[in-house]
């Protein structure tokens, strides 16, 4: 990164529940600072903050919320972050996020009504809130069976940690990716399914060399907006 139009990559994981997500991302953030790599790890939702709070309360069923009130909240809550993270990689440090507006997409277009299974918000009302937030540079998708997500020992108890709702996620998650491309343009998200149905090492392994040479390297030109 050698002259002033460089900045730091901002990177996305996303998957599905049991996919091993939240691990690898650990691990990357580890292996970054072991080379000597300071990065800003985020994680959505951030349930620390005020709005967080609320979401939590939702997500562990002490509270009820209005789908779409919910869906606004999970917006709101990387709003909140958003010119924090221009101006982190601006500053030339990596941001990674460990869940970013592709969940807020996926989990709520993946709702249905429990009568007649219908879709409970149209696909596009859901990705409205988060037009013209911070965009990745790049997107590991976590993708896992529901079968493998089974064997390694099934859900937890929040809301939405039910098989019928994780298959829909997947579904969702997948029209997201077709939309966003898997090209290599310069200046576009990337957006790379990862098969993290195998060995954690090659998972790993895989994930560092997407990642490291990016955050090595550095970006060419401005944080670009979502779907703008
Ligand atoms: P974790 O288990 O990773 O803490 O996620 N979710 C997440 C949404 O429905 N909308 C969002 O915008 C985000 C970021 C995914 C908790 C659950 O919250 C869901 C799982």
């Amino acid at each position: 990164m050698s002259n002033s139009t460089w900045r730091a990559p901002f990177i996305v994981i996303e998957g599905l529940d049991r996919s091993g997500k939240t691990t690898q991302t650990a691990n990357l953030y580890s292996r970054l600072q072991d080379e000597g790599i300071q990065t800003s790890l985020h994680k959505f939702p951030d349930r620390t903050t005020a709005i967080g709070q609320m979401i939590n309360a939702y997500l562990c069923s002490t509270s009820e919320l209005d789908d779409r009130a919910v869906h606004l909240l999970f917006s709101a809550n990387r709003w909140e972050l958003a010119s924090t993270i221009e101006k982190t990689v601006s500053a030339r440090t990596p941001v990674i996020c460990d869940r970013y507006a592709f969940s807020g997409i996926a989990f709520s277009a993946a709702k249905v009504h429990s009568g007649n299974g219908q879709p409970l918000l149209p696909f596009e009302w859901c990705r409205a809130p988060d037009v013209g937030l911070p965009a990745p540079d790049l997107v590991l998708f976590f993708d896992i069976t529901p079968e493998q997500a089974k064997a390694r020992g099934g859900y937890g108890d929040e809301r939405y940690e039910k098989e019928e709702m994780q298959v829909r996620v997947r579904e969702m998650y997948r029209r997201i990716g077709e939309e966003m491309g898997a090209g290599d343009a310069p200046g576009k998200t990337k957006w790379v399914v990862i098969d993290a149905g195998r060995e954690r090492e090659v998972v790993q392994e895989e994930v560092w060399n997407l990642v490291s040479p990016l955050v090595k390297r550095g970006i060419e030109g401005p944080l670009r907006r979502l779907w703008v």
